[in-house]
């Protein structure tokens, strides 16, 4: 036992003041005719919670992750799995997400790593037998290793290409092995530092060529689940291809990629492009491709991945919005790509971030259901929209008109009348009252 202080993390509702114990999460609870479980599939990232100890740039880790082992041994890679259930099992947390090398540590022959990948997942099958905890998705780190520092599909190597198609193979092995419904790819050094020393074109057709031959390879072993893109605009490059949903969308087209993938839609990734988490989960739902979150949040008036846990009720609601609209997520669920506060190293705190992220999608999930129900903002946008319900409206809707005849209906009517307002200030008071009562 890692984490001695709580059997279980329970739900007590609103009025409890007890830490380590859900606020809003009721798993069981039904909200819109689900259940609260089975709109909210969290899961742990294992290089966060079972990985990261507060190292920075400017000083070493503050928490203690060794779990009584010596870091870099398959001792203390047993260690963590055996962390990482307790601790799942203790939130009721049925899922988790990995890299390859979250797993185990990397050797310097990639035969060793897979030798060491192949142990270590053996042992996670057995911890899931007999419980409900399963994989959401798997991934190959491709950007930790010196050898990706030109990128890995995007390298300039061809050897280093090969590298990177050894993992994606391995991890995926270990996915479809562990039942994992999802495989990422982030492209962590897929961009480039300065275009004068970048051949573009040459790296997204090679990446293309790599996801494809991923997906060959998935398909083949009996991978049904979706591979996902994660989009990022920078950091670690200055400029990384997957800069948004909206070019991935595009660059998965232009390669006949778009049937076999979906967008992993990260919240702070989604801010580093400028853009509203909401923004992001939308243009992924309109395209079909809302396929699973990286619940984060960061920092709005820093320029970089902070990673932190969520906590502001207004995005998750607004997101909770976009995910109930499009109907939920099929083969993704809410993974938390956050981590602690280098300041917050206690185990406890280990516990309180979950609680609070798992309580603050709850929350929006209870709050976007109540907006939905109360159906002033649905009925607004519908009656937005009216004029394309009848006459030269619906003939635009049904492609049945020409720039010629509606330019006539133009002369006739000689000016336009007023389109109407868009009270945003009235819909933002009812979200407020639907928040606050
Ligand atoms: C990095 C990031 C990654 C991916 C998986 O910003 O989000 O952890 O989620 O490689
Ligand atoms: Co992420």
């Amino acid at each position: 036992m890692y984490f001695d202080f709580v059997e279980k993390v329970a739900y007590e509702g609103p009025k409890s003041k007890n830490p380590l114990a859900f606020k809003y999460y009721n798993a069981d609870e039904v909200i819109l005719g689900k259940k609260m479980s089975d709109h909210l599939h969290f899961a742990m990232a294992w290089w966060h919670n079972l990985g990261a100890n507060g190292v920075d740039m400017f000083g070493p880790g503050t928490a203690d992750k060794t779990f009584g082992q010596v870091p870099g041994t398959m001792e203390h890679a047993k260690a963590k799995v055996d962390a990482g259930f307790e601790f799942m099992r203790k939130l009721g947390i049925k899922y988790f997400c990995f890299h390859d090398v979250d797993l185990v540590p990397e050797a310097d022959d990639i035969n060793v790593t897979n030798a060491r990948l192949d142990e270590i997942s053996d042992y996670i099958l057995e911890k899931m037998e007999g419980t409900d905890i399963k994989c959401l998705w798997g991934t190959a780190n491709m950007f930790g290793n010196p050898r990706f520092m030109n990128g890995a599909g995007s390298t300039n190597s061809a050897d280093v290409y090969c590298f990177a198609a050894a993992q994606i193979k391995k991890a995926l092995d270990i996915t479809v092995k562990l039942g994992g419904t999802g495989y990422v790819f982030w492209g962590g050094r897929e961009g480039y530092e300065w275009l004068m020393n970048t051949d573009v074109k040459f790296e997204q057709e090679n990446i293309a060529a790599l996801m494809h031959m991923a997906v060959d390879y998935g398909r083949s072993i009996g991978f049904t689940g979706d591979f996902f893109i994660e989009p990022k605009p920078r950091e670690p490059m200055t400029h990384q291809y997957d800069f948004d949903a909206a070019t991935a969308i595009g660059f998965l087209r232009q390669y006949g990629l778009d049937k076999d993938f979906k967008m992993n839609i990260e919240a702070n990734h989604a801010t580093l492009a400028t853009h509203t988490f909401q923004h992001e989960l939308r243009i992924s739902a309109i395209n079909g491709m809302l396929g699973s979150i990286d619940a984060n949040q960061g920092t709005m008036n820093l320029g970089w991945d902070t990673d932190e846990f969520p906590w502001d009720v207004y995005e998750t609601t607004l997101a909770m919005y976009e995910v109930l609209k499009a109907g939920g997520l099929k083969n993704g669920g809410f993974n938390f790509d956050a981590k602690n506060r280098r300041q917050s190293n206690t185990k406890e705190d280990m516990f309180y971030a979950f609680i609070l992220g798992m309580d603050a999608f709850a929350l929006g999930l209870r709050k976007a259901a109540a907006l939905i129900e109360d159906g002033r903002i649905d009925e607004f946008v519908k009656e937005k929209y009216a004029s394309f319900e009848t006459g030269i409206g619906a003939k635009i809707r049904a492609g049945e008109t020409t720039l010629q005849e509606l330019a006539e209906r133009a002369s006739e009517l000689k000016n336009a009348e007023d389109p109407g307002s868009g009270n945003q200030e009235r819909l933002r008071s009812v979200i407020n009252e639907v928040l606050f009562g």
